[in-house]
């Protein structure tokens, strides 16, 4: 958006968000034109009070009737493919002028990002192609550009039992895949032979048995170009990623935007997140957690960034450690604030967007997210209230029809 408006002379300036609360609505401007790209179809009752022409770009459910103020560009309103902010950000660029059909692989990012590539329709396949992908089907292992040897040891995503954090359980996988080095170095993922492909996907699945999303372990690869060298979509949404969560979120603007310094900057902030990740799952291996019958909460305080709580708990609910239908809930501090995020084991069970409901709008907030993973932010003074009601809720017995 921020290049489409720039090329096309347009004056703007621009934030970046972690959501739209009334307060923050109330303190925009009125005297200029407001756009939202990726947020905003759920807070329509607050924009109708703007006295300004707003449009919004956006994916997410409309919650409210749209007033006559917004114009609402939103796929839910022709209810055909499901596409990423990203996606409508690129349309919109692409219709303004054919030359910004280069940016179509940070649709492609975004696609990848969203995980919205198991769901492809024909616009996705016109940005693919705009975008010059290059696509493969094998395992979801990033970056698919990497010598394999040090992406399986370095994988979190999957998580790979005995090879993810161990140089010789990758060594093993790739032997037990009889995967050679060629010139003193491994292939990576994207240059592996169809059988080779075949043989290190059976190879990995064997140690994933055990885990929730075995199942998720295969899908498409798709390669970009950026920066004039072909990446891994899903590398560069991680990096983009990282670095909002690293509280960063301009440097992944200037990297988007092709900027030299930015690319270093996300680099560096791209590592220090992996390693926030690990401590932090370090620390929740280690500390006292509140469980009780299908339920483990989780209270990290300020040991765990409010920004990372919600991937952790993620990665937890996936893996071996926690029984199907078990109920995960994490907190951590943000300033005042405690950022409350909850998932389901196996991603089957209780709706745990209802939970956190039913515990959280007495004490006055909104929960957002799905059935299986969900979150809120509640106020830090009601901490020991939230806990005590979230057990209550937790402990009653679900009656299965
Ligand atoms: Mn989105």
């Amino acid at each position: 958006m921020a290049r489409t408006f720039e090329r096309w002379g347009k004056r703007f300036s621009l934030q970046i968000v972690k959501g739209l609360e009334e307060e923050y609505i109330k303190s925009l401007p009125e005297d200029h034109i407001l756009i939202f790209v990726d947020l905003a179809s759920g807070s329509l009752n607050h924009l109708k009070n703007k006295k300004t022409e707003i449009f919004i770009f956006d994916h997410h459910e409309i919650a409210q009737e749209i007033p006559s103020n917004v114009t609402m560009i939103n796929p839910q309103l022709w209810n055909e493919e499901q596409i990423s902010g990203a996606g409508i950000a690129y349309l919109f660029a692409r219709t303004i002028s054919s030359r910004n059909h280069d940016l179509a692989h940070l649709a492609v990012i975004g696609m990848v990002g969203d995980m919205m590539e198991r769901s492809l329709g024909k616009v996705y396949d016109e940005i693919l192609r705009e975008a010059e992908t290059i696509i493969k089907k094998g395992l979801m292992l990033y970056p698919a550009t990497r010598p394999l040897d040090k992406a399986l040891e370095y994988s979190s995503n999957p998580y790979i039992p005995g090879v993810s954090g161990s140089y010789k359980g990758a060594l093993e996988v790739l032997k037990d895949a009889n995967i050679q080095r060629v010139n003193n170095k491994f292939k990576s993922l994207f240059e592996l032979t169809n059988e080779e492909m075949s043989a290190l996907i059976t190879a990995v699945m064997l140690r994933c048995v055990q885990q929730k999303n075995m199942y998720d372990l295969i899908g498409n690869l798709y390669l970009i170009k950026f920066f004039n060298k072909q990446e891994d979509a899903r590398e560069l949404s991680a990096l983009i990623n990282a670095c909002s969560r690293m509280d960063s979120p301009s440097v992944a603007l200037g990297f988007c935007l092709g900027n030299k310094k930015c690319k270093e900057e996300a680099e560096r902030l791209y590592i220090s997140y992996k390693q926030h990740l690990i401590a932090a799952l370090k620390f929740i291996e280690e500390s006292e957690k509140i469980s009780g019958k299908q339920y483990t909460i989780i209270n990290a305080r300020d040991n765990i960034k409010d920004t990372i709580i919600g991937t952790v708990t993620s990665i937890i609910s996936n893996s071996s450690a926690y029984e199907t239908g078990t109920i995960i809930v994490g907190l951590a501090y943000n300033q005042d604030k405690i950022k409350v995020s909850a998932r389901i084991a196996g991603r089957q069970g209780r709706n745990v967007r209802e939970v956190l409901h039913q515990v959280v709008v007495p004490l006055g907030g909104e929960v957002g997210g799905h059935p299986n993973a969900a979150g809120c932010l509640i106020e830090r003074a009601k901490e020991s209230e939230f806990i005590q009601e979230l057990q209550k809720v937790l402990e009653v017995e679900v009656v299965k029809v």
